[in-house]
């Protein structure tokens, strides 16, 4: 067998964690160079977005982009724009997620929130400018070149799925719903808007760079994408639940103290638990349609009930 640095050794995830630090230093790289490129009139501002940005995080989105991608067939630039277009939208969701009108948390990938280490209206504009900065990197041929209806469509799969159909739709039922009991089926739809469409759209921007829209194969990555999106939330709520903000590197016990719904609320630790790594495996069972070595998004979907933060 001729030995590659992709090169996935049977039995083992050494090799699928070590790609997965590699795409989380390629976007890391991307994103700094994209914001080395601009030219913001705010100093203030622009230090803010990098600073919401740069220098942390797991970078999942990111890697589910280059993972689809990769395994259909894409590569290069196409893949760095919508691996950094999903990351500035989630850095953006994480910065107005944490401002004191919805989650009020102050510590954010070990640091203080954007709003806490500028202000509040920096913070709204921060938001504001990267989710402007990730539709220009899918729409403008500098940071996409290639084909215009790829473009498009690359952009439009984004938009749905961050907009009041999807993530801020979620949002608001999130909010919403704050202090009021829920069933799990309330709690699954509003976890499948607000963090499942962004995850999903992921996996989705990477087929898309690689077939094109409209093709068969994008049903199959729609699928795994609202199972590990699913598989992902649980295991947030777990680890809300379980760990500390020392090692989550943001305020642990959130949703408990916000009075929320969790699954960890409505199933016990315990079933939260076993549910995790039911809806993973669902996730992995859509992976038997792909044809192509699938065993790196095999493992991001166990990455996700196994993290430890
Ligand atoms: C404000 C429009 C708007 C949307 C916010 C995604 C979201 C919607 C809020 C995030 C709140 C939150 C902490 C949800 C739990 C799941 C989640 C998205 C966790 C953070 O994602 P990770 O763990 O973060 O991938 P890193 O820092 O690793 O990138």
């Amino acid at each position: 067998m001729l030995m590659t640095d992709r090169t996935v050794v049977p039995g083992t995830t050494t090799s699928h964690s070590s790609i997965l630090t590699e795409n989380s230093c390629r976007v890391e790289s991307e994103l700094t160079e994209l914001f080395r490129t601009r030219s913001v009139a705010s100093t203030r501002l622009a230090e803010a977005m990098r600073y919401a940005t740069l220098g942390g995080g797991k970078r999942l989105r990111a890697t589910l982009v280059y993972a689809a991608g990769e395994l259909l067939g894409a590569r290069g630039k196409v893949l760095d724009a919508a691996a950094c277009a999903v990351e500035l939208v989630h850095a953006y969701s994480l910065v107005h997620d944490d401002l004191p009108a919805m989650d009020d948390d102050n510590l954010r990938r070990g640091r203080p929130t954007c709003h806490i280490q500028y202000d509040e209206a920096t913070a709204i504009l921060v938001g504001d400018g990267l989710q402007s900065l990730a539709m220009e990197t899918l729409l403008s041929e500098r940071f996409n070149p290639g084909d215009a209806r790829i473009r498009a469509a690359m952009a439009e799969v984004l938009v749905r799925a961050i907009g009041d159909e999807g993530m801020v739709g979620g949002q608001a039922i999130d909010i919403e719903f704050t202090g009021m009991r829920k069933s799990l089926e309330e709690l699954s739809t509003m976890h499948a808007l607000k963090t499942g469409a962004l995850i999903e759209a992921s996996v989705l921007l990477g087929g898309i760079a690689a077939l094109g829209p409209g093709h068969r194969v994008l049903d199959v990555l729609s699928r795994y994408g609202r199972a590990l999106g699913l598989s992902f939330q649980i295991a947030d709520d777990i680890l809300d639940h379980t760990s500390d903000s020392m090692t989550l590197g943001k305020d642990a016990g959130s949703d408990d103290r916000q009075n929320k719904t969790t699954y960890v609320s409505v199933m016990g630790l315990d079933k939260a638990r076993e549910e995790a790594s039911r809806v993973c495996r669902d996730a992995v069972g859509c992976l038997r349609e792909l044809e192509g070595d699938t065993g790196f998004l095999q493992y991001l979907a166990e990455f996700t009930v196994s993290r430890k933060s």
